[in-house]
């Protein structure tokens, strides 16, 4: 078996309804374990970092005003096949299209506070990783 680790957010949606326990637990019903956590802040400056493949997007600046909103929780799953496990069980970016069980359709608000970010490639997942982590915060 080959484990393969993604990057997470629970964002300030899902804290500020205090549903951090809750997506975990469908996080780990899913086969994936949470193998590093930390509850922060975003700066302005991580989020535009973090988002800036999509800078050019009209809802950019929306998207860094919701995420520096409130607390979020990052972290590192792992499993096998944790990239395309995470995006499956996260659903659609819009809770509307989203699948039954997933914890967009669960818990969601709307197609930007979706409560929950996931890594979408494996060199994604290396680079987001190492953005809010160092290597002796992952314990798997
Ligand atoms: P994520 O990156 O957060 O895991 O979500 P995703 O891949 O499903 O969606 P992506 O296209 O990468 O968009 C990143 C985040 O931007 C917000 N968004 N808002 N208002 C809008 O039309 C809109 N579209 C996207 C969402 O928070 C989305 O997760
Ligand atoms: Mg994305």
């Amino acid at each position: 078996m080959v484990l393969e680790r993604t990057f997470s957010i629970l964002k300030p949606d899902a804290t500020a309804r205090n549903l951090t326990g809750a997506i975990n637990a469908v996080i780990e019903q899913a086969g994936l374990r949470i193998v590093a956590q930390k509850r922060i802040r975003m700066t302005r400056e991580q989020a535009e970092t973090f988002y800036a493949v999509h800078k050019e997007r009209p809802f950019f600046g929306e998207l860094v005003e919701f995420m520096t909103s409130g607390p979020v929780v990052v972290q590192v799953l792992e499993g096998e096949n944790a990239i395309a496990r995470y995006r499956d069980v996260m659903g659609a970016t819009n809770p509307a299209q989203a699948a039954d069980g997933t914890i967009r359709k669960l818990f969601a608000k709307s197609i930007g506070e979706n409560s929950v970010h996931g890594s979408d490639a494996p060199e994604t997942a290396v680079i987001e990783i190492a953005q809010f982590f160092s290597g002796n915060e992952i314990v798997g």
